[in-house]
């Protein structure tokens, strides 16, 4: 698998870092295949974080996530899923090597400027969430 999702937060949206975001991670050779602007609905963001329905943090999450507009981006180069993963940096800002996205522009633990999808299988369930495959540019992986 050679494409990943990511999607530019609302926190690093409102703060002006969409440009510098992308430039990292097109100097990290990952080629843009599909981004936009969106404003997530509760129900979108409710779907999308499913999987941490069960989690203390999840209605802080999603009230975040639909706070403002966000960029959701299909991402593809080499060993895409667990590379961008190593590019965006832990979780926790003050856990994220030097030079990561989140350690150069996340806030705290939720308001992390960016997520990346954590496996392929992940992956193909939320670029599918954001694009259908008419919107995806240049058709073959990697
Ligand atoms: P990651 O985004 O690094 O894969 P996950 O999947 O554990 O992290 O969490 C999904 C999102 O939930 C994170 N990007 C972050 O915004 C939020 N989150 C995770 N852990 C916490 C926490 N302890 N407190 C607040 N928000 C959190």
């Amino acid at each position: 698998m050679n494409r990943t999702l990511a999607i530019i937060k609302p926190d690093a949206v409102e703060a002006g870092h969409l440009g510098a975001i992308i430039q990292q991670l097109e100097e990290a050779s990952f080629r843009v295949r599909a981004v936009s602007m969106r404003h997530l609905t509760r129900e979108q963001a409710e779907s999308f974080y499913a999987v941490h329905s069960e989690r203390p943090f999840y209605g802080s999450l999603v009230e975040f996530m639909t706070s403002g507009p966000c960029a959701p981006m299909v991402l593809d180069g080499e060993d895409a899923v667990s590379r961008l993963r190593t590019v965006i940096g832990a979780t926790d800002p003050n856990e994220a090597e030097e030079g990561t996205v989140r350690e150069r522009f996340a806030e705290s633990k939720e308001r992390n400027a960016i997520h990346a999808s954590d496996s392929p299988e992940n992956a193909r369930r939320e670029i599918g969430f954001f694009y259908s495959e008419a919107e995806l540019l240049g058709l073959k992986a990697g």
